[in-house]
């Protein structure tokens, strides 16, 4: 579950085949913005490995999404959403309002964000 997928999304954003805003490269991971912001800052984080989703991601065991929630932590510092704070979601299987099938944490903030998400 680690290959790159030809018909997946986020892998051609990882690759660079489908250019995407890109704010942040880790080693393991790429954070780019969200093509139809939620919050003033909403950008995506994502492994260079494709896995469909966070529990798969996790049930790997090899820290990946431990990776994720670090560069998050990253981002938010450079957004200046650090102090204020910001939410980090992965929606997960189609009912949870996910629609691109490669694990991807949102990190969202910037404005005030109520709970419950809805
Ligand atoms: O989130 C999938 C998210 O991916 C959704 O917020 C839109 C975003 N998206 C879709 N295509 C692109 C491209 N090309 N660039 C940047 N962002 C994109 P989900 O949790 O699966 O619903």
């Amino acid at each position: 579950m680690t290959d790159s997928r030809s018909d997946c999304l986020f892998c051609k954003i990882v690759t660079g085949e489908v250019p995407a805003e890109v704010v942040r490269e880790g080693e393991r991971t790429l954070a780019f913005r969200d093509i139809n912001p939620q919050a003033p800052t909403h950008v995506l984080i994502v492994p260079r490995e494709h896995y469909p989703d966070v529990a798969s991601a996790g049930a790997a065991g090899v820290g990946v999404v431990d990776e994720i929630a670090r560069e998050a932590r990253e981002v938010a510092r450079a957004e200046g959403i650090a102090e204020s704070g910001y939410r980090l979601v992965f929606n997960t299987g189609p009912g949870a309002g996910q629609t691109v099938f490669h694990v991807h944490g949102h990190l969202l903030g910037g404005r005030g964000l109520q709970w419950p998400p809805g």
